[in-house]
């Protein structure tokens, strides 16, 4: 009999070392990357079963309903296209980790701002895991379909969604949660009753690198720089924008683990330059958004960024 890893979803194997699935024991319930996980918090990068294209043909089209999750820090183009691109009738965009969103945005405007913004005809539903912010309506709509399909970019939450879903069954998953990218590496199938089942599934690959151990600890708190002609901001330890030659003002919506400051004396090649419409968000991949509030033209040296209109 197959015997599958109840913490990431890879099929049991005891051959390959190198290969997802792998145990050295034969009576194992987890394979060894999810049993290190889970008793030492070792985390083992593998090499993955699927790509992004294969996740989307896997779910689409699929019988019951896709919820497609995305963490409130990392909204983009490139987020909301793989969403647009699964094909599906009952389709959802959930936006989790809302915990993070700051006083100044209003929830109710903010479901309208990402509809236009990104051109979403769906339902856009936001939720919190941590603090389990709509996770009763989430759990209505879920069990509406006998089989709901549970998906979205590695870290958005998906596992520990699923989780607390479970908990709130009475039923106990062994699902397996972590910072660390692609914690799920295949579909795990849950019974939630005889009739209602939810499916996991492994997450999209970003194709950036960021850094785990800077996910905010709580609610965002702006930080705001007033910038004058050729100054330099740093954003972590490896983000740089040259602002050009007027005054501007600069809001930062990134963890609060990540440290912003105007640099003055590193040498740095800065060669990306785009133009910002007044009051326009700089959306820097893996890190979160700047509020840009005057027209201007800046350099930065990354190509992991674009430019949508604030919210603001
Ligand atoms: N602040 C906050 N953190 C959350 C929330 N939901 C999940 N997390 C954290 O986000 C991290 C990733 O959660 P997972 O549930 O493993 O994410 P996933 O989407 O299943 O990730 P993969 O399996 O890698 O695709 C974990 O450290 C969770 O504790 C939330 O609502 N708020
Ligand atoms: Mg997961």
């Amino acid at each position: 009999m197959i015997k599958v890893c109840p913490g990431c979803g890879s099929t049991l194997q005891f051959k390959d070392k190198n290969a997802i699935g792998y145990s050295p024991k034969k009576d194992a319930k987890f394979c060894e990357r999810c049993f290190k996980l889970k008793n030492y918090n070792v985390k083992e990068v593998v090499d993955l079963k699927y790509t992004n294209e294969d996740i989307i043909n896997l779910i689409s089209n699929k019988e019951g309903a896709i919820f497609f999750i995305t963490d409130f820090l990392n909204i983009s183009n490139k987020v909301i296209n793989t969403y647009k691109k699964i094909n599906h009738h009952n389709k959802y965009l959930l936006i989790n980790k809302v915990d993070y969103i700051p006083k100044s945005i209003s929830k109710n405007n903010y479901i309208d701002y990402i509809k236009s913004t990104y051109n979403v005809n769906g339902n856009v539903i936001l939720i919190s895991a941590l603090n389990k912010y709509h996770l009763n309506e989430l759990i209505n709509l879920i069990t509406s379909y006998k089989n709901s399909y549970i998906c979205g970019y590695t870290n958005s939450g998906k596992s520990t969604i699923i989780n607390e879903i479970c908990n709130s069954f009475g039923k106990k998953s062994n699902i397996l949660t972590s910072l660390m990218p692609n914690t799920t590496l295949d579909l795990i199938k849950i019974r939630l009753d005889e009739n209602i089942h939810i499916y996991d599934t492994p997450g999209f690959v970003n194709d950036f690198e960021f850094d785990i151990n800077s996910f905010p600890k709580k609610f965002i708190k702006p930080i705001t720089i007033q910038t004058k002609p050729n100054d330099i901001l740093k954003l972590g330890s490896g983000i740089y924008i040259k602002c050009d030659d007027e005054t501007n003002s600069f809001t930062f919506y990134v963890s609060d683990l990540i440290k912003v400051k105007k640099v003055y004396d590193e040498e740095v090649s800065i060669t990306n330059r785009f133009d910002i419409d007044e009051n326009s968000d700089l959306v820097i991949y893996g890190y979160g958004f700047i509020n840009i509030k005057n027209k201007c033209q800046i350099l930065i040296n990354t190509n992991n960024c674009e430019i949508r209109k604030s919210y603001f």
